[in-house]
């Protein structure tokens, strides 16, 4: 049914898989598709591309039905996007800088990426001429739960770069708050408690650190540890931490409030790619979140960098772990939305585990063999990583070496049936997937999207670096039929498709956001009322401050004068209130852009140039007159 399966093994090897047979299948595909016809057996056999096309047209001026949450990998960012059509509607700056917003470059949006830092990092990125890091690695981002579905309060994702984790309001969408994650390093995998609210968020870390990482333990891994994170979501502070054996790859958490769950892929706790690969077996970590909390309450834990932790490694018999034996190197963790069966993706196994999360409590308490948790292992095909669910019983587990979807049925995997209902090619080699609330208890069957790692020959060449590829199938009944490729820069790693009807942000600042709260303590103490505008500039010793309000298409000051090395704080107010009518302030030559929203108010501090006249300007596009929406700073030489 697929030309991948007709070729050879050699291409499907797991490291060093060539393109050469995908490129062929790519090729052919994209000249079908020209004529209307997608390739493959599952669209071939049903509704036509152009017909599901159709079906799943939004047409200029319509809404999407779902909004998209997607990751972008190492560009650092949030995405907003509008599913099915998969316009990009937003971009939401979180562990990158950003030139247009200026996160990275405002007062408010530096104490959100500075406050969060250890005492430890901020020192070796001091020594680095850096306050924040200038980069992160953005992989998962996941909404806030209430009684297993979305509840439209908060996005949380993760940056694996910088071992950090932060919050994104839904009601702005804005980055509220980022900590780093002490102890661990390389926070991975990241999901919220789903029942019976995301009291916590949960974070694996991947990378194996010594338990105190302060340089008198180096190469000697048989002393390393690994640590999982369980995140108060409402405060985004630390709850307590677990330390494991083995690392930790993605973690996933059931519909009972009662445990979460971790793959590892390096139980061995290897140093190299052999020996990570040496077992015959690795294992899923079950954590016990009423034990971990009770052994918290009894003080059963070590401080380390003020954490709390458990000690919840392999031979300690406490209650708060188990560990379930998987073949070898799974990936992907997935919790279906009939809250019994945990998908556990097999990666170097062709096989997904489904462990019955019901049987767990005999794991914990009646010494029942943690293997008797697995209650049927199908196999699936070549590179099963990651699984999502439409709320009928059918899985979807992408295949990363097949580059192939396969649908499957969770009941006769159990029954021992045959569970394979279909397979979809898709252009190339996938990793991540989601269904319509796939993640949740309003899973629905309507679209399946798939986030590909290589688009290769599926778009004009760009040169040596391509997009990735994601695309969406229309799900209807048994059948996938493919209906949109979509380019995309790095990376489409993750993503989760919430109904337009849980999200509602707001079209204009509300002037009491504690975005600016600091700010407007600051104006205080100035003698500034932000929300009964007065324009002035303070000079205070060699600070200069500066209060200013914009209304399109004016800046309230015209022009103001420092000296020479003054450090300036510009603070703008945007007093519009109209829909989409933001402001910017940008000072010409010396680094600094800043958005200001509607309502909202915004400051940047840096230090004034050489002697000249700079002109400052809007860089929002505002009004009629936005190219006039502008303004002089001089800058006096220093009086010698
Ligand atoms: S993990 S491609 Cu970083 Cu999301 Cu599986
Ligand atoms: Cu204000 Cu452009
Ligand atoms: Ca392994």
């Amino acid at each position: 049914m697929s030309e991948h399966q007709s070729s050879g093994f050699s291409r499907r090897a797991l490291l060093g898989a060539t393109a050469g047979g995908a490129a062929i299948a790519g090729g052919l595909g994209g000249r079908l598709a020209l004529t209307g016809g997608a390739i493959g057996a599952a669209s071939l056999a049903g509704t036509t591309a152009a017909t599901a096309a159709e079906a799943a047209n939004v047409a200029p001026g319509q809404l999407d039905e779902y909004y998209g949450f997607w990751s972008s990998g190492q560009t650092g960012e949030m995405r907003i996007l509008g599913v099915p059509s998969m316009r990009e509607l937003m971009r939401v700056p979180v562990f990158n800088t950003c030139s247009a917003t200026g996160w990275g470059i405002t007062n408010e949006s530096k104490k959100i990426l500075t406050e969060g830092l250890t005492e430890k990092t901020k020192k070796h990125l001091a020594a680095n001429g850096l306050e924040f890091p200038r980069n992160g690695d953005l992989h998962h981002v996941h909404m806030s739960f209430t009684e297993g579905r979305y509840d439209g309060r908060f996005l949380f994702m993760n940056d694996k770069a910088n071992t950090r984790v932060a919050r994104v309001r839904c009601d702005v969408m804005k980055c509220d708050k980022i900590i780093e994650i002490p102890n661990a390093k390389g926070i991975h995998g990241l999901r919220p408690q789903k029942w019976p609210r995301t009291n916590y968020v949960f974070a694996n870390g991947e990378d194996e650190v010594p338990m105190v990482n302060d340089g008198k333990i180096l190469d000697d891994p048989s002393q390393y540890v690994n640590f999982y994170t369980a995140i108060n979501a409402d405060e985004m502070t630390v709850a307590w931490q677990v330390m494991v054996t083995g690392n930790l790859d993605n973690t996933d958490a059931d519909y009972d409030g009662k445990y979460a769950f971790s793959t590892s892929y390096n139980s061995e706790m290897g140093m190299n790619l052999a020996d990570m690969t040496a077992s015959e077996m690795d294992h899923v970590v079950v954590f016990n979140l009423a034990e971990i909390e009770k052994g918290i309450e009894a003080g059963d834990f070590v401080e380390l960098n003020g954490v709390k932790v458990i000690d919840g490694r392999k031979g300690q018999n406490k209650n708060y772990t188990r560990y379930i034996p998987i073949a070898n190197n799974p990936h992907g963790c997935n919790m279906a939305p009939d809250k019994i069966h945990l998908c556990i993706n097999g990666k170097l196994s062709p096989t997904v585990s489904l462990i019955d999360v019901r049987k767990l409590d005999d794991v914990f308490y009646n010494g029942a063999d943690p293997r008797s948790v697995v209650v049927a292992e199908p196999e699936l095909g070549l590179g099963p990583l990651h699984t999502c669910f439409d709320g009928q019983g059918r899985a979807y587990t992408t295949l990363f070496l097949d580059s192939q979807v396969v649908v499957w049925d969770i009941e006769k995997a159990v029954k021992g049936e045959d569970p394979i209902i279909t397979k979809a090619d898709v252009h190339y080699q996938p990793g991540h997937n989601s269904t319509a609330e796939g993640e949740t208890l309003d899973a629905s069957p309507k679209f399946y999207i798939s986030m590909n790692k290589f688009s290769k020959d599926r778009f004009l060449n760009v040169g040596p670096l391509k997009p990735e590829n994601e695309q969406v199938f229309l799900i209807e009944g048994d059948k996938l039929t493919l209906v949109h490729d979509g380019p995309t820069f790095a990376e489409p790693h993750d993503s989760i498709i919430v109904h337009a009807s849980k999200v509602n942000p707001l079209n204009v600042w509300n002037r009491q956001d504690p975005m600016w709260a600091e700010t407007r303590k600051r104006a205080e103490a100035d003698g500034v009322d932000l929300d009964d505008y007065q324009d002035t500039v303070i000079r205070d010793g060699n600070k200069v401050r500066v209060y200013m309000s914009s209304q399109a298409p004016q800046f309230a000051i015209e022009s103001f004068t420092v000296m020479e090395g003054d450090e300036v704080t510009v603070t703008v107010t945007n007093l519009d209130d109209i829909d989409d009518l933001t402001h910017g302030f940008t000072m010409g030559n010396h680094g600094v852009a800043m958005e200001i929203g509607p309502q909202a108010t915004s400051s940047v501090t840096f230090i004034a140039g050489q002697p000249g006249g700079y002109w400052y300007y809007c860089q929002w596009f505002c009004h009629a007159l936005h190219m006039e929406m502008r303004g002089r700073m001089f800058v006096e030489p220093k009086a010698t």
